[in-house]
């Protein structure tokens, strides 16, 4: 994508809606600073962006951001996304979820998404748990791990969004943390730019509700552990694909260049017309 002379970062902020809503320590205003970065790095006009967000704190990303906004239902943005990139192609598209959202109510469209190769950029922040109602379990949170809902502990194991991505068929698969902030941009301009259907999990502490139950300490040791339990894809052990239990990896883990949606679906349409070539 051409980058354009553009706008500073913080245009794409509301600043008349600050301070957010979010608690100290959360990771959710990193991301949010990250993406008005990346934005302003591509040179992308605000009003060629659509931020679509489902509900949760991180569902609350678009009161923040001064681009198009569709704040949509639970566990449903990415359908409601799909559908307006395919009626307006030329707007770049970008999916705010949480985990609880884009993975427990909404999996089946993030497989979909990703199967269709919808030309959008999903950027799920992934805390572990239902922030928003009050730290319940989610389809990440890990085996044994509590919440409110699993007070003894989780007795299902979570999911790993990146491989149910990959597995689907998205032609972007990326990991950060919010403790690694260069790298989430850089992958958050990526995976913007890239045609098809990106995926970027951000590891993220909630601090008032996972971090809590399950003693991970203050948001400063939450982010200390981000830093010493991630692995870079380009680590050795990474290469030999001796990640050790408990870390998490990150970088770009999976790209192809299969065409997207709208690509496929306009040689359906040449083939209507009788101008393309029938099977
Ligand atoms: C259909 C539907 N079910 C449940 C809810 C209640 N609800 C609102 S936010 C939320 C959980 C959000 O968790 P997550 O998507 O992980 O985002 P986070 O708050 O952690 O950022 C739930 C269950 C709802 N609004 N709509
Ligand atoms: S409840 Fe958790 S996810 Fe929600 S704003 Fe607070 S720290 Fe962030």
């Amino acid at each position: 994508m051409r980058a354009l002379a553009g706008n500073a970062w913080w245009e794409y902020i509301k600043k008349e809606m600050l301070p957010h809503m979010w608690c100290p320590g959360c990771g959710n205003g990193i991301v949010l600073r990250c993406l008005a970065r990346a934005l302003a790095a591509l040179g992308l006009p605000r009003h060629r962006v659509v931020v679509v967000t489902g509900i949760g704190c991180w569902g609350k990303a678009d009161d923040y951001l001064r681009t198009n906004a569709l704040h949509t239902t639970h566990g449903r943005a990415l359908a409601f996304a799909t559908g307006i990139k395919l009626a307006r192609p030329e707007l770049v598209v970008l999916v705010l979820m949480g985990d609880g959202d884009c993975a427990t109510i909404g999996g089946n469209h993030l497989i979909h998404a990703a199967r269709r190769n919808v030309d959008l950029t999903a950027v799920v922040v992934n805390n572990f748990n239902y922030g928003m109602t009050g730290g319940q379990v989610s389809a990440t949170t890990p085996r044994g791990a509590v919440t409110s809902t699993t007070a003894l502990g989780n007795p299902e194991r979570g999911f790993d969004l990146c491989k149910i991505a990959d597995a689907a068929g998205a032609n972007l698969v990326a990991r950060a943390t919010v403790y690694h902030v260069p790298l989430l941009e850089r992958l958050l301009r990526e995976g913007i730019s890239k045609k098809g259907f990106s995926f970027l999990e951000v590891v993220s502490p909630c601090p008032t509700h996972y971090g809590r139950r399950n003693r991970l300490g203050t948001p400063a040791e939450m982010m200390r552990y981000l830093k010493e339990r991630s692995l870079g894809v380009h680590a050795p052990a990474a290469r030999r694909g001796e990640v050790p239990e408990g870390y998490i990896l990150i970088g770009k883990l999976a790209e192809r260049d299969e065409p997207d949606f709208l690509a496929a679906y306009e040689q359906v349409r040449q083939r209507a017309s009788g101008r393309g070539e029938r099977k």
